[in-house]
């Protein structure tokens, strides 16, 4: 006897993005002084040829090498303070809600809303992102907590692809019957993990915090419901995206400045090996689900860069990526880890008819790539 798995949809997304802009312009200026007093500060050493100037970043070359205009940031002035050059956060007792939980409750609150759910309907909460902001208790406890949730929660990290990842474990829990309504958050705050004094890659990330609940369709009773018709995830090793940063720094009697405790990467082997193999994992899976690329109304793509997304298109359709097949949120919101594609979808999926496919697909470090392919009901 062939076993029966219940339906399962994503009823509801939510989206929290931050107060503040930062524009490529104002970024560069920041860069810019940082870069001037750095060599002034080691002129010496320089002109004995020991040390490298730094040399200016520009706008012109941050847009046309990723499409990116402007980044939304929790903190701007520690950002473009030369003498500092990351976010200040104040740090807040353990009795008040964490910055990375408070703005996971604000996107998961949109999320149940629009799926017309409260926080005790919810029975697992998966926090999934790049970067956690503690070791422990779990962020996605703390979640749950706050929402008045119900079940269990736990805390992943795929790098870009947590959210994908988290997907496909939350539709393994409806579908096994473990849980009914799990929320998946991806509080991404990039700003401090970004090395904001390396040119070559102090413009690529924001932050934001995205949120999805997923269900069973049998209990879905929300306006806006986009059938799960399958999820696949592959991973295969690489450095070229790489985060040394860790609980046993201190133990190493590194020097919290290293270079390599912060985001780093060899992006240019990141787009020409990432572009083919994300390309070639969405048309697998769409051939195991019996669709053609063609027959794909949307791609929500990872929002990295957008030549790497017009390639990746190309591939499958054989067309230049329109805003219409592969919508860009990457010229407003950068890069922001596991979120751009889910953002992605919450904002370019309203003029969808009723049995549209679309497919939601993350590629970055790891090397980590995760598709779920959706139809509108
Ligand atoms: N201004 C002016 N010139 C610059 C700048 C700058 N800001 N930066 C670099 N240059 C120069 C370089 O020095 C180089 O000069 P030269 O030719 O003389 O050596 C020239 O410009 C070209 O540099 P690149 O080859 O580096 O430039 P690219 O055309 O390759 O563009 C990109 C760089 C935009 C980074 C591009 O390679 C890219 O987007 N690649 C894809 C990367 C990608 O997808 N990464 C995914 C990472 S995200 C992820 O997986 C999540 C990780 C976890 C998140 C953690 C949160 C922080």
């Amino acid at each position: 006897m062939q076993a029966s798995y219940p339906g399962v949809v994503i009823s509801g997304t939510g989206l929290y993005r931050p107060p503040h802009v930062i524009t490529n312009a104002e970024l560069v200026e920041a860069f810019n002084a940082y870069a001037d007093r750095q060599n002034a500060l080691h002129a010496d050493a320089i002109a004995r040829g020991e040390r490298a100037a730094l040399t200016h970043s520009s706008v012109e070359f941050i847009e046309k090498a990723s499409g990116i205009k402007q980044r939304y940031v929790i903190e701007k002035d520690g950002v473009l303070d030369p003498a500092r050059m990351y976010p200040r956060f104040q740090p807040r007792p353990d009795d008040q809600l964490s910055l990375m939980a408070e703005i996971a409750v604000d996107a998961a609150r949109q999320a149940l809303a629009q799926a017309g759910k409260s926080g005790a309907d919810i029975d697992a909460v998966l926090c999934s992102s790049a970067n956690m902001q503690r070791a422990y208790p779990a962020m996605a406890v703390e979640i749950q907590q706050a929402l008045g949730a119900g079940g269990y929660g736990f805390d992943m990290n795929v790098a870009c692809s947590s959210a994908t990842f988290a997907l496909e474990q939350a539709v393994n829990a409806v579908r096994s019957g473990a849980s009914r309504c799990v929320l998946v958050v991806n509080p991404e705050i990039t700003s401090a993990h970004l090395e904001w004094r390396d040119r070559d890659c102090h413009f690529i990330f924001g932050d934001v915090c995205t949120a999805l609940i997923v269900e069973r369709a049998d209990t879905a009773t929300g306006p806006d419901q986009w059938e799960i018709l399958g999820t696949r995830l592959a991973t295969q090793f690489s450095s070229n995206i790489r985060n040394n940063f860790g609980f046993m720094n201190r133990a190493e009697d590194r020097d919290p400045n290293d270079r390599d405790l912060t985001f780093y990467q060899e992006g240019r082997k990141v787009f020409k090996e990432v572009v083919p193999m994300a390309a070639a994992h969405i048309e697998a899976h769409l051939g195991q689900l019996g669709l053609e690329p063609t027959q794909v109304s949307r791609y929500w793509l990872h929002q990295a860069n957008q030549g790497m997304n017009q390639l990746v298109i190309k591939k499958l359709v054989g067309a230049d990526a329109g805003s219409d097949v592969a919508p860009l949120i990457l010229n407003e919101y950068a890069n922001t880890a596991s979120a751009g594609s889910i953002i992605a979808f919450h904002h370019h999926r309203a003029d969808l008819k009723a049995g549209d496919a679309g497919v939601i697909c993350s590629f970055g470090a790891g090397y980590s790539i995760g598709s779920v392919v959706v139809r509108k009901r």
